[in-house]
């Protein structure tokens, strides 16, 4: 909008007329100021890798994919923030500027057609664009070649069941298990069980629904494949610090990847209302070094192989055959 469309009719000076317009300018530069200062805060607070209280934007991630979401996400929110800023500040400048009571006089015309051109020009170009950027973050996510490791994902109603199915080129034997929601939690979360969700820690963290009896164990600097599906129901598999969430749905097999870079614990969520429990079937991650790993995994094949030993945590002979077989 321009200024010049928009006739007032306040007696006074040319002059009185160009320095409201000078004191919107400083106004205006003064708002976008203060806003990018204000996104700068939000985002010195963002570094971390699990949600914190209060945070506002989505996390930066753990893996070298999970910055794609991140900034694809910051672009839009930026884009959405540019545009607000200049629709609202339009809004109230002439609601305000040019009211009845301060005597403004509305133009009798309508439409002109450079301005009609312009409006709908440049949204479809900030449309090509972002749509252009996430088809590029969208086909590098899809691309599972090279893959070092492949896990197989299954939801049940409600838990989860990991089979590591090859691992540097070579096959893993009966290695799999399910992943349920931690005794602490299951008793806590019980009608008039009377005891304290607080209470429910791992180290510093409150972890009541968060943690498993049996969590994911993975090796960073891999690129594992996931291959994800589904018993009972649609389930969906989510770890925010990967930057993706995918479903996990009957009779179909969704497959995903990650390379993660730093050893942790990550903490996930089935994302995909799935009955009465789907808040009761978390999803745990410990990333741990190749070499860890390979003893980890050197571990549980010698415990599958002997089915005297009941203590490890492989279970593949106690559990239920996978759908599809060893998938
Ligand atoms: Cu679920």
């Amino acid at each position: 909008m321009t200024s010049g469309s928009i006739r007032t009719n306040r007696a006074g000076p040319h002059g009185d007329r160009i320095r409201p317009g000078h004191r919107r300018t400083t106004g205006i530069r003064r708002a976008v100021a203060a806003s990018s200062a204000l996104v700068l805060a939000l985002a010195a607070g963002l570094a971390q890798a699990a949600p914190k209280p209060w945070q506002l934007n989505m996390e930066r991630g753990v893996t070298t994919w999970s910055g794609e979401p991140y900034f694809l996400n910051n672009v839009a929110l930026g884009v959405c923030v540019v545009i607000g800023l200049l629709v609202f500040g339009a809004m109230f400048i002439a609601m305000f500027r040019f009211r009845k009571s301060r005597g403004a006089v509305a133009e009798k015309w309508a439409h002109n057609t450079t301005v009609e051109i312009i409006w709908t020009a440049i949204p479809v170009v900030i449309l090509v664009v972002l749509a252009w950027m996430s088809t590029g973050g969208l086909v590098s996510f899809a691309n599972t070649t090279g893959s070092q490791m492949t896990v197989k994902v299954t939801g049940y109603q409600w838990k989860w069941r990991y089979d590591y199915v090859d691992y540097q080129g070579k096959a893993v034997s009966k290695v799999g298990y399910m992943s349920k929601l931690d005794a602490l939690s299951d008793k806590t979360r019980q009608l008039d069980s009377g005891m304290d969700p607080y209470a429910v820690k791992t180290g510093d963290e409150n972890t009541y629904l968060l943690d498993v009896d049996k969590p994911l164990v993975l090796p960073i600097h891999t690129k594992i494949r996931f291959v994800i599906t589904s018993d009972d129901v649609i389930h969906s598999w989510w770890v925010p610090a990967f930057g993706w969430k995918m479903d996990a749905i009957p009779g179909l097999v969704n497959t995903a990847w990650t390379n993660i870079n730093e050893a942790g614990t990550y903490r996930g969520q089935c994302a995909e209302l799935c009955g009465q429990d789907h808040g009761f079937m978390p999803i745990v991650v410990k990333a741990v070094s190749q070499e860890d790993f390979a003893k980890w995994l050197a571990a549980q094949e010698q415990a599958s192989a002997a089915p005297a030993a009941a203590d490890g945590p492989a279970t593949a002979q106690v559990a239920p055959p996978a759908p599809g077989g060893k998938g």
